[in-house]
């Protein structure tokens, strides 16, 4: 039964007895419902109180810098076959999606679900990772909060591709400090490299000494360091905000 049915019902009791003061107090359900110390008016309130305090509780889980409400703007580069698809998917649906090349770009709002993050809304950009399709990377990667640069752990041979694909975004004067994720993707399979490996073989120690990093190893098929990663990025998305701000203030 709604709310306001309810009043009526009871105001319709009450204007059934014989009592013609108690009537007229309440005598319009809107009147009734005005009154605070009214069970209902009371009960409403607990209601949204309730509500907001979860709501407040989610929104500021973590770093409250960065509303809920507010999007982030990421783009997820990387060679062909790296994963970055099944990346975005699996953030997504949180379940495995059997892919096809990306020709252009798949882009997906997401609402992360977990972890520091958690509640915060991010924009992807999965721009497709095949040679004629990376000099598209430039202008999905400018002015974005966050880079996500996926790479396959067991593609020894096309490391030396990824690192100089990787230099050459990060170097954009649009890129200029904007924080990089790097995903060490494909860890379930044997010979996989470690995350001390991946990071020696891209040079990311070589990267200006603006761009923050972070290396996390990962299995997109079944989910496995994805949030762990998506927290750290946040993390290094907050930093960097603060930083402006207080630079802005000198
Ligand atoms: N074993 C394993 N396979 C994976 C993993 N992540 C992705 N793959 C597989 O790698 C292949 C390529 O994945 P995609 O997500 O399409 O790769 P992509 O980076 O989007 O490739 P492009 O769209 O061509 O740029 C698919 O067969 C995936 O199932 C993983 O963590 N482990
Ligand atoms: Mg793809």
């Amino acid at each position: 039964m709604r709310c306001c049915e309810l009043t009526y019902r009871i105001i319709k009791y009450k204007t059934d007895e014989p009592h013609g003061s108690r009537n007229q107090l309440v005598a319009h359900p809107i009147q009734a419902c005005c009154s605070v110390t009214h069970p209902l008016r009371m009960l409403m309130w607990l209601l949204i109180y309730l509500f907001l305090t979860q709501e407040l509780l989610w929104m500021g889980n973590g770093f409250s810098n960065i509303a809920a409400f507010q999007s982030l703007h990421i783009v997820m580069l990387g060679l062909d076959s790296a994963g970055k698809t099944t990346v975005l998917y699996r953030l997504k649906f949180n379940e495995f999606v059997n892919t096809v090349p990306t020709i252009g770009f798949n882009t997906e709002k997401i609402k992360l679900s977990n972890g520091t993050a958690k509640g915060i809304s991010c924009h992807f950009w999965d721009v497709g990772g095949q040679e004629k399709l990376r000099p598209l990377w430039k202008s999905y990667s400018r002015c974005t909060d966050g880079i996500i640069y996926v790479v396959d752990s067991v593609d020894v041979d096309r490391l030396e591709e990824a690192k100089t694909e990787l230099h050459k975004v990060t170097k954009f004067a649009e890129n200029q400090g904007t924080p990089l994720l790097v995903i060490a993707n494909k860890q379930d399979l044997p010979k996989s490299l470690t995350v001390t490996e991946i990071e020696k073989h891209l040079a990311l120690h070589e990267l200006s000494p603006s761009t923050t990093y972070h290396v996390q190893p990962a299995c997109a098929i079944i989910g496995e360091g994805l949030h762990e990663g998506m927290d750290k990025l946040y993390e290094m998305i907050v930093k960097r905000r603060k930083s402006l701000k207080q630079k802005k203030k000198r």
